[in-house]
This record gives structure tokens, C-alpha cells and sequence, in this order.
């Protein structure tokens, strides 16, 4: 048996374009450098396949620069695939152009019509149910119509709040196995993952909460040493990601792919 929160045969990327200095981000500490990200991106695809899995690549696109950032435009599920309704509307674009990537993959594709907005960074989907955190980007009115689509589908949705200040409910969490949530202090403290085994990250390394378990792996962004190696001492094989330049646009780990 195989288990769709972490076992994946397939993935989608999207290349960064060289536009990338005119992605969105919360505070300008500076802009990426497209050689770096480039080959930040060709080592995440890299880790991605070393499991065996097929990546299907995009092309960049010149006039979405934050297109990179592929999880946020779709959610992914066994039974189908619902297109997103990003709360950026710099990024709205970026829905269709992902759409006929989803529609070769799967038969079914809903779409979240609006007027509510959800984008993929706030959906942490766990053995045992869909967490959607509000945030700046997903409103109570995407929450609900996600839920109708996803309630269809058997799936139990809890709408959970991101912490004030922070861009995704996955920029402070992930999932390491069906029950296993990695996640920093602040965002636990929420009492959002009651029932769960909870993983802190190590204080002050807030950023490395943004990971993926990708079948055997856990892909995080390195320069997070205390947490790497608490990671690695739960059992699990870490594959560090330089993320300085995407770190930039406040994407991580999860926001690079669709996983499914
Ligand atoms: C944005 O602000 O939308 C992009 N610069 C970063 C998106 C990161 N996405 C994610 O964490 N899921």
C-alpha cells in the first residue's frame, strides 16, 4: 500500500524565468541572482528524481515571475486535481497556464471559481485530513468553496489561521509522514496540530519549516544545521537544497512542486 501524503510517482516543476526579480516578497532584502536559482531549481528536480519519480518540467514564464512557484496554483489529490484561486493578483495567470500540465495527469479537474481566493502554500493535507490556513493570500470564501469540492471526495477540511506576518501556512510547517508534522514553535502554539507528533524546528531557524517528504527523502533548505540533525536523528534522509536566492521571494521547499 502506498501512502498519498508522501508517496509520490509524479511531480510538476516550472524552470524560473530570468524575470525573477520581479517576483513578489513581503520585505526586499535584495533579488535573487538567476544563476543561482537555476541551479538551486536543477538540484531540487535532481533530488526529485533520485527517488524514482517522473518530473514533468515547464517552461518559464517571462511575464509571471513567481510562476516558479508551482504549488500554489493547484492542489493535488488522488481523486483529482483543483485549480487554485491565487489571493496575488499578480499570479491569477499563472492558474491557466498550469491547467492542461494537471489535465494530461488527471481526469478530473475542478476549479475554485470565486469570489474567494485560496493558493496551494496554505493546504497541508495529512493522513487524516486537509488543513487550510487563512492568510493574506486564502480568504474564508476559497476555504469553503475548497471544502465542497473536497467533502465530495471524502476528505475531511479544517480551516485552520497562519500566523500574522507569515506569507503560507506551509512557510511555518510541513509533513514528514501521514501523522508526523514538522513545524516551528510559533505556528504549533496555535494548537492546530493537537493529536499530531509534532517536530520543532530548532530556534531561530524559523525558515527551515518549509520542507517536503518526497518518498524516501525530506528535501530542506540547508544552512539549518540543528534542525537537519535532529531530522536526521527522527530517521529521516535529508537532502539539503541551497534556497538563499528563492529564499529572496519567500519560496522554499514546498512551493517549487506539485506532488502527486
Ligand atoms: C509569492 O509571494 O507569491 C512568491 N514570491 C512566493 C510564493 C511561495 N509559495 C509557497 O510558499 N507556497
Amino acid at each position: 500500500m502506498t501512502d498519498p501524503t508522501f508517496e509520490f510517482t509524479r511531480a510538476i516543476t516550472r524552470r524560473p524565468a530570468p524575470t525573477i526579480a520581479g517576483g513578489l516578497r513581503a520585505e526586499d532584502i535584495g533579488n535573487p541572482d538567476f544563476e543561482g536559482m537555476l541551479a538551486a531549481h536543477g538540484a531540487y528536480v535532481a533530488a526529485l528524481k533520485s527517488t524514482g519519480a517522473e518530473v514533468i518540467e515547464l517552461d518559464p514564464l517571462d511575464a509571471y515571475p513567481d510562476a516558479q512557484f508551482v504549488e500554489d496554483t493547484a492542489l493535488c489529490l488522488p481523486q483529482g486535481a483543483v485549480l487554485m484561486r491565487p489571493g496575488a493578483p499578480s499570479r491569477m495567470g499563472e492558474v491557466a497556464e498550469i491547467a492542461p500540465a494537471l489535465r494530461a495527469c488527471y481526469d478530473t479537474v475542478h476549479e475554485i471559481e470565486g469570489p474567494g481566493h485560496i493558493e496551494g502554500g496554505d493546504i497541508l493535507v495529512t493522513g487524516r485530513e486537509i488543513l487550510v490556513g487563512r492568510s493574506d493570500r486564502t480568504d474564508a470564501a476559497g476555504v469553503a468553496e475548497l471544502a465542497k469540492i473536497t467533502s465530495d471526495w471524502g476528505h475531511k477540511l479544517r480551516e485552520v489561521f497562519t500566523p500574522e506576518g507569515v506569507l503560507h501556512f506551509k512557510t511555518d510547517c510541513s509533513l514528514m509522514d501521514a501523522e508526523t508534522i514538522l513545524s516551528t514553535r510559533r505556528l504549533d502554539a496555535s494548537g492546530c496540530f493537537n493529536g499530531y507528533r509534532v517536530l520543532h524546528v530548532a530556534e531561530g531557524e524559523e525558515a527551515a519549516a518549509n520542507a517536503i517528504r518526497f518518498n524516501n527523502l525530506v528535501l530542506m533548505a540547508a544552512g539549518f544545521p540543528r534542525t537537519a540533525d535532529m531530522l536526521n536523528r527522527a530517521g529521516y534522509e535529508i537532502v539539503e537544497i541551497d534556497n538563499a536566492d528563492c529564499a529572496k521571494l519567500d519560496g522554499g521547499m514546498s512551493c517549487l512542486s506539485l506532488r502527486f
